[in-house]
């Protein structure tokens, strides 16, 4: 690590791997400058850590420019003026520490308005950014039609006792197919356009911070699969995981359920900014974006436990099988607010 801090000049009193998404390692670094986030990026998940790093830096340009005041998390440089570093076989990057923290789940629906606002902004601050000047960081990260024939895959193929003990949620899964004809449907309407998308709204990538005694959703983190988009993805994610007490991590499913108020809440906030910038077409999808996440979420959970995890890790044999019903089990409760 002392050649990584060298980079940044930075003289390094102590540093810490903090709790940050399950796909990158994320450390918390104290200089004699003050508090940096040093982050490598998984190469296995993230095959071109250089578009991430150009997109990241094309968003932070047209910012400053357009936008100075909107708190962004710009890459910070090393003293030669990279911010991306490739060490070891390894692609690091740093940024400046912002005050705030993250939350994993919402207490209240004033804060789920909030983080629905802040996310809303962030497409909204980039609606003149032409979506198309960015690099897909994930091919086809959220499309329904690939997730579908991944897990159809998975269960022809993959860990065969595992599918024999999944066979109830396999074919639950199945038979929500209809969610991927809606976003067939969806995305081909002349009426639904790709956007600037942050494609991982969950709620812990939001810093909160108070202000005046006041709690309020300050900034937008993690924005390596930002790329053009349809805002149902940004809906979909913050309806999975801002409507509920307890987060994908909870094991007793009599915990689950859905808050309407929140609901109305999510809406109201994302549409403070958003309304009058999405068609009619989109704005008859809201309710579908939450399905269509928590569904392809669920989707996901499930192909990797018959995948042998190789996607999202374990910490417990079965834990993927656990994300995968308390989804299914979010999923039902969601539907039952229509
Ligand atoms: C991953 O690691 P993190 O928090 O950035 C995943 C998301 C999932 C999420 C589920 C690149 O996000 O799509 O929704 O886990 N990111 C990637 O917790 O696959
Ligand atoms: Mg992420």
């Amino acid at each position: 690590m002392q050649y990584l801090f060298d980079l940044y000049g930075w003289e390094v009193n102590v540093y810490d791997t903090i709790q940050q998404g399950l796909i990158n390692r994320t450390y918390s670094v104290q200089t004699t400058k003050g508090e940096f986030i040093l982050q490598s990026i998984n190469h296995n998940v993230f095959k071109n850590p250089k578009a991430i790093d150009a997109n990241i830096n094309a968003i932070g340009a047209y910012i400053k420019e357009t936008n100075p005041d909107y708190l962004y998390t710009h890459l910070l440089p090393t003293l030669q003026g990279n911010t991306l570093i490739e060490w070891e076989g390894g692609y690091y990057r740093a940024f400046n520490k912002i005050e705030g923290y993250a939350l994993s789940v919402l207490d209240h629906k004033l804060q789920v308005e909030e983080a629905a606002k802040q996310f809303a902004k962030f497409t909204y601050v980039l609606k003149d950014f032409d979506a198309h000047r960015l690099t897909d960081t994930l091919v086809q990260f959220h499309d329904l039609n690939f997730r579908y024939q991944q897990f159809t895959e998975a269960i022809q193929h993959g860990n065969a006792h595992r599918i024999e003990q999944s066979q109830e949620e396999i074919k639950l899964l199945l038979s929500f197919k209809n969610y991927v004809n809606t976003y067939n449907n969806y995305i081909h309407h002349n009426d639904v356009k790709k956007r600037v998308t942050h494609h991982d709204t969950k709620i812990s990538n939001i810093l909160f911070n108070k202000i005046d005694g006041q709690e309020q959703a300050i900034c937008v983190i993690d924005l390596d699969t930002t790329m053009s988009g349809y805002y149902i993805s940004d809906v979909g994610d913050m309806c999975r995981t801002c409507l509920c007490p307890v987060s994908e991590e909870e094991r007793d499913l009599n915990k689950i359920w859905v808050d309407g108020e929140k609901w109305q809440a999510l809406k109201n906030g994302y549409l403070h900014y958003m309304k009058d910038v999405l068609s009619n077409f989109e704005l008859d999808h809201f309710f579908f974006s939450g399905q269509f996440l928590i569904y392809m979420q669920a989707l996901r959970f499930l192909t990797d436990h018959l995948n042998n995890d190789s996607y999202y890790g374990a910490f417990y044999e079965g834990h993927n099988y656990q994300r995968t019903i308390n989804q299914i089990r979010l999923l039902e409760a969601y539907n039952q607010l229509a």
